[in-house]
């Protein structure tokens, strides 16, 4: 099976700074972990700063036949109406996954753009949160 773990913007810095928030793992380490629980899944993982090119990862997903996506969309959460659009146009269950609870912070974090195209949602469970997205999958497809 193969499945798309995508992170947006600054994710890229886990582990460097904010570890009050964001944790003490580097984002290599989350997705060494997810290989290591998971040896049967094909996993495609890609971090970008950059919308497009998630957007662009997004359409890959589609393309490449992915059961599913775990998704980070970091602050493009709060923002993005052409993510928003790219999750709902592709026929790929997207779980939009946040390492925080957004919703215990700041105001502005409450919103999602993403949120109500999204298979579900899963937050302020720091990196199990990937891993819980991935067991999802596992179960969805009866694996
Ligand atoms: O809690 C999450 O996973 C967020 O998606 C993280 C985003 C934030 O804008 C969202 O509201 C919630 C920020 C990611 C920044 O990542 C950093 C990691 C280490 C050091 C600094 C930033």
């Amino acid at each position: 099976m193969k499945l798309f773990v995508l992170n947006g913007p600054n994710l890229n810095l886990l582990g460097t700074r904010e570890p009050e928030t964001y944790g003490t793992a580097t984002l290599a380490d989350m997705q060494d972990a997810l290989c290591a629980l998971f040896p049967e899944v094909d996993f495609r993982f890609v971090q970008s700063n950059h919308e497009g090119r998630l957007i662009d990862a997004l359409h890959e997903a589609a393309r490449e036949g992915a059961a599913g996506v775990a998704f980070n969309p970091g602050a493009f959460t709060h923002t993005s109406v052409a993510l928003r659009d790219a999750v709902a146009a592709i026929d790929v269950p997207v779980i939009e996954v946040h390492l925080s609870n957004v919703h215990a912070r700041e105001p502005f974090r409450h919103r999602s753009m993403i949120a109500a195209v999204s298979a579900g949602q899963i937050v302020g469970l720091g990196a199990k949160g990937y891993e819980l997205a991935v067991r999802y999958f596992l179960d969805a497809a009866g694996a």
